[in-house]
């Protein structure tokens, strides 16, 4: 009679932090192998934390996304900074995502000054190595370890999931010992209803300029089921300003057909389902400074 041995569970809570546009949420992304995170080029995409479950047996690993960490003006700008120092200081552990070709940034510096403060492991990512020569990482990386201890330096493409497996087996291994935190098949903590009005939010962000897209606000209105296992899906675009909502729905509505029609068709692939997904832009001035849309967004408003 054989028994059979099981390595003890490991589990660890880690934080992805950063400043804007580093690559968090596309690292978050690769990691889980699905889209958790909306991604783009433009800085401050994501607005809260988005958690993502990646088994790697006997570890679990639970990466958070996080806001990118800069210097805040808008209320909304500060609930979103709050919620990127919440995510990390809530973990066991924490990866500080630095855009390899951006260097040393004054964003990447304020977020250092804080992270000496904190009481945390943290371990150096270095992202987008597939844009620079490879002779310009050891500089930026004798820069930073220069400034603060890092446990482990890793050095990867998230676009391109260069080194990715490498970092996520490394985090398996020095994950601590204990339970698995969540069910094995539960991805991610976002619902159907917000990765709607993600993905709409997605291409604003990818389809119009300047004021606009840190502007612009996605709420799913409604959500229903249809007999032939498709779904409806409404959602209104909130933005501050009519001369926002002329540029949303640009001429003739060219621009809202558009980012419908690719929203649509990004949800569909990643539901595996038919959606008919209905756009409606709202002119509703103030919002990012209204407290009741803050907390509508899951974030807490410190007032
Ligand atoms: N070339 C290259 N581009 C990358 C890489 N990782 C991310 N990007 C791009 O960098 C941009 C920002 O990526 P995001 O993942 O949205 O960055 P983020 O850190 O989550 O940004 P915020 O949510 O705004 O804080 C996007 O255009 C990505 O496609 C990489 O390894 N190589
Ligand atoms: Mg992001």
């Amino acid at each position: 009679m054989s028994e059979e041995v099981q390595a003890p569970q490991r589990c660890a809570i880690i934080a992805v932090i950063g400043a804007p546009n580093a690559g968090k949420s596309t690292l978050v992304n690769a990691a889980s192998g699905t889209k958790v995170s909306i991604v783009s080029p433009k800085p401050q995409t994501t607005r809260f934390r988005i958690r993502a479950v990646i088994m790697r047996p006997p570890a679990q690993l639970v990466l958070t996304d996080t806001p990118g960490i800069f210097n805040p003006r808008r209320r909304l700008d500060r609930a979103m900074v709050a919620a990127a120092w919440g995510g990390a200081t809530d973990s066991d552990m924490a990866l500080l995502v630095v855009d390899a070709r951006a260097g040393m940034t004054e964003a990447l510096q304020a977020i250092i000054a804080k992270l000496k403060k904190v009481k945390l492991p943290i371990w150096l990512v270095l992202n987008k190595i597939d844009l620079i020569p490879r002779d310009r990482l050891l500089p930026l990386t004798a820069a930073l370890t220069a400034e603060l201890t890092f446990a482990e330096t890793f050095m990867i493409s998230a676009e391109k999931r260069d080194g990715v497996d490498k970092l996520l087996q490394a985090l398996a291994d020095a994950a601590p010992e204990g339970p698995w935190l969540f069910p094995e098949d539960d991805l991610s903590d976002v619902p159907n209803r917000m990765l709607a009005a993600e993905v709409v939010r997605e291409q604003i962000l990818r389809m119009t300029h300047e004021e606009v897209p840190h502007h612009a606000h996605v709420e799913t209105e409604s959500w229903t089921e249809r007999p032939d296992g498709s779904a409806r899906v409404d959602c209104t675009i909130y933005v501050n300003r009519a001369s926002q909502k002329a540029i949303v729905i640009g001429d003739g509505g060219s621009r809202i057909k558009e980012i419908g029609r690719r929203a649509r068709q990004e949800l569909v692939g990643l539901l595996e389902r038919p959606i008919h997904l209905f756009l409606n832009v709202k002119e509703k001035s103030g919002w990012d400074e209204s407290r009741m849309h803050i907390r509508a967004l899951g974030l807490e408003d410190e007032g």
